[in-house]
């Protein structure tokens, strides 16, 4: 079974999505992610197994890539692709309680800002290291943020701006965030935002790139 489970951890970290992807060229003809994770279940691998020794090593490995700048973003997007792929199977155990999460990250693109690539570049990276990942998509205000929050009472916030007029209302945000609810972690990315404006604006930590944020909340829960 372990084979099986290298053989997933592979799919992820090349972006092969099923058998007929015919990306990446060196896994033509090649069963994917798909296929892979139903067999591992139709074996009786635990969603957790799955999860824990198949999905994680892979997208560990692409994060890890991406930050040294050996793969580059649609690399990233086909691993994101069949990582989803195998996620639609695990759905059910995740839902029914059956596997176990590290926590839960809250992800919006900040109000009046409509960039998301990045933003679901993170969310799939964070996804796909076992934390339950609250999407709340773009142009997200501080009201929805704080609704997430009560939903998911000790999630991490991650807030994400393009923009450098959107600056304003991260700083806003993080703010209406800390007011209502002053334990909760904030933590910034996206182009225009460094850890000097992280300072500023009192969020808790800013990372260039996803993998710099798995490390932080790895080190949470540590
Ligand atoms: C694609 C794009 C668009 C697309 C967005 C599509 C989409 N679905 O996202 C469209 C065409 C819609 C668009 C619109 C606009 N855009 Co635009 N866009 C870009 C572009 C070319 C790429 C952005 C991108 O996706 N990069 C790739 C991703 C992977 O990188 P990333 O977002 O930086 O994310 C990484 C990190 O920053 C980090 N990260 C991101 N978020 C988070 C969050 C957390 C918590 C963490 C830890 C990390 C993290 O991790 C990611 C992976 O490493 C940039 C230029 C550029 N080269 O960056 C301009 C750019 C951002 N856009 C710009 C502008 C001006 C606009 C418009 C105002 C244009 C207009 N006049 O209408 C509108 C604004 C619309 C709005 N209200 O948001 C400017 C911003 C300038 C500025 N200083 O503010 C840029 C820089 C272009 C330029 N040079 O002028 N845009």
């Amino acid at each position: 079974m372990n084979e099986l489970l290298n053989q997933l951890s592979e799919c992820i970290e090349f972006g092969k999505i099923n058998k007929a992807a015919p990306f990446p060229p060196q896994m033509k003809g090649q069963e994917g992610a798909d296929e892979i994770t139903r067999k591992l279940l139709e074996a009786n691998v635990t969603a957790q197994e799955i999860l824990n020794d198949g999905l994680m090593p892979g997208m560990e490995k692409v994060g890890i890539k991406f930050r040294e700048n050996k793969i580059f973003v649609p690399q990233v997007l086909m691993s994101a692709k069949a990582m989803s792929t195998a996620m639609v199977h695990l759905k059910p155990y995740f839902a029914s309680g059956q596997v176990k999460q590290k926590g839960t990250f809250i992800i919006g693109t900040v109000l009046g800002d409509l960039h998301d690539i990045g933003k679901n570049l993170v969310a799939m990276m964070i996804e796909g290291n076992g934390y339950k990942v609250v999407d709340l998509g773009t142009d997200v205000s501080a009201e929805k943020y704080i609704e997430a929050l009560k939903e998911n009472p000790g999630a991490v916030v991650g807030l994400s701006a393009l923009l450098t007029t959107t600056m304003v209302n991260m700083a806003q945000i993080t703010q209406d965030i800390k007011t209502i609810s002053p334990n909760t972690i904030v933590t910034i990315g996206g182009a225009p935002v460094s850890d000097d404006f992280r300072i500023k604006i009192g969020a808790d930590n800013y990372s260039p790139d996803p993998q710099g944020l798995v490390d932080f909340l790895n080190a949470q829960i540590a």
